[in-house]
């Protein structure tokens, strides 16, 4: 209900700052990688919409959503970005795996964020089957991927402003 009363996929793009001068670091779990794809390919062309410029993003992937951590920590220590997205898909299985990799992304970027100086976007899906997730990724309930992304314009866009005035 929340999903489908705010869904972000249809926001304003005349309220979305120009994301011309920033860059853009994706890191991409390959686990459910017929979903994480199509979230970056949203991610991707929302921020080229933008004026995000091709060469200003940088991709790159991980095994796991488990790994998304260290992924966007090491690239955040090497790279010169001004936001990270983080995707990735998390399906409930029988096993409690599902709880644990879920609780380990959401606390491992939660203090990326309260550790570094720029921001870690949640990319993440977490659902109880493929086709839930199916619909949070170019289906009925949007693309995340696009909202990712809009979220990271909007925060690197909130930093600047930040630093400039
Ligand atoms: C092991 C595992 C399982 C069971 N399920 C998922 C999943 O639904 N989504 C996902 O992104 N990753 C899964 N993984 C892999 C873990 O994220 C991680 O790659 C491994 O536990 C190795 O650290």
């Amino acid at each position: 209900m929340a999903t489908a009363l705010k869904n972000l996929s249809e926001y304003d793009p005349a309220n979305i700052p120009d994301a011309s001068d920033f860059k853009f670091g994706i890191i991409v779990s390959e686990w459910n990688h017929e979903i994480t794809g199509a979230m970056l390919e949203g991610a991707r062309s929302t921020l080229l919409k933008h004026g995000a410029k091709p060469e200003n993003i940088f991709v790159y992937y991980v095994p796991g959503s488990f790994e998304l951590t260290y992924g966007a920590q090491w690239l955040a220590e090497n790279r010169n970005v001004d936001a990270i997205i983080c995707i990735g898909c998390v399906i409930q299985g029988e096993t409690r795996h599902f709880d644990y990799i879920c609780q380990g992304v959401t606390q491992g970027i939660t203090q990326l964020n309260v550790n570094y100086s720029i921001p870690f976007i949640f990319g993440v899906l977490t659902t109880q089957n493929i086709q839930q997730a199916f619909e949070r990724a170019g289906g009925k309930h949007g693309n995340k991927g696009d909202e990712a992304a809009v979220t990271a314009i909007k925060m690197a866009h909130y930093r600047k402003m930040v630093i400039e005035e």
